[in-house]
């Protein structure tokens, strides 16, 4: 049975897990999950994923969520060898590090100060803007110290996609970080490498820019967590 993503169309963690499955050439259905109808929040969604979060694999009822984990289970089963995920114990760990440094640090600051405020009651603030700049700091360190043109080797890993949408949503808010040199010719450079996998990341770069344009009506969602904002009629 052909593997089944369910994903959002303008999730960073989603586009991560596309761009590994086309890079690395494994076919999928798309399955699109409707984030402001909060196709996601209903029980039988929780059967696939009780964290109720976007993206989910269907691997023939072996359901994996949390994007990272996906990016290593396609790698591990179908396509073992690939340089997108080295086997050498070393630079298998620069790309696992790199993968936890975007979840814990550097998808979690930019995120909350790119995504969150578009599409829920939240500001940008200082100590927000703070933290994506320590974030742009360290990963401009690493780039830095490993001298590598690519995220964690000289070549692609699954571990520049999830760092890329991160970075991508900067440039959806029209976020300055050209001072950060290293980053922004890996970044640049991955737009002209990769065509086609930038075009995911790209058309999703619309969206979020379509949404912080026009703040989309959630007040139907009853989010658990998140502050729906009031919108004004
Ligand atoms: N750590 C998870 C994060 C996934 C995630 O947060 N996805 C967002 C969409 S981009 C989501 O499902 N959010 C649920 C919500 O806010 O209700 C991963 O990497 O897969």
């Amino acid at each position: 049975m052909v593997l089944k993503l369910y994903a959002v169309s303008d999730g960073p963690p989603s586009l991560s897990v596309r761009q590994a499955l086309v890079a690395l050439e494994v076919p999928f259905e798309l399955i699109n999950v409707d984030f402001g109808a909060g196709e996601h929040m209903t029980s039988d969604y929780a059967l696939m994923n009780p964290q109720k979060e976007i993206p989910v694999l269907d691997d023939d009822g072996f359901y994996l969520s949390e994007s990272n984990a996906i990016l290593q289970y396609i790698c591990d089963k179908y396509r073992p060898g690939s340089p997108l995920y080295p086997q050498d114990p070393k630079s298998r760990a620069i790309v696992n590090h790199r993968l936890c440094f975007n979840l814990a640090s550097y998808y979690a600051n930019i995120s909350a100060y790119t995504m969150a405020p578009i599409f829920f009651d939240y500001e940008r603030t200082p100590l927000g803007l703070k933290k994506v700049h320590i974030s742009l700091d360290v990963l401009e360190t690493y780039l830095t110290r490993t001298n590598t043109s690519y995220a964690a080797a000289n070549h692609l890993t699954i571990a520049d996609f999830p760092l890329i949408n991160s970075t991508m949503t900067l440039e959806a808010i029209d976020f300055d970080f050209s001072k950060y040199t290293k980053i922004h010719k890996w970044y640049n450079d991955f737009k002209v490498k990769y065509p086609d996998l930038w075009k995911i990341s790209e058309s999703a770069m619309k969206e979020i820019q379509h949404f912080a344009a026009n703040p989309p009506d959630l007040t139907h969602l009853n989010h658990p967590i998140h502050p729906i904002r009031k919108i004004k009629n």
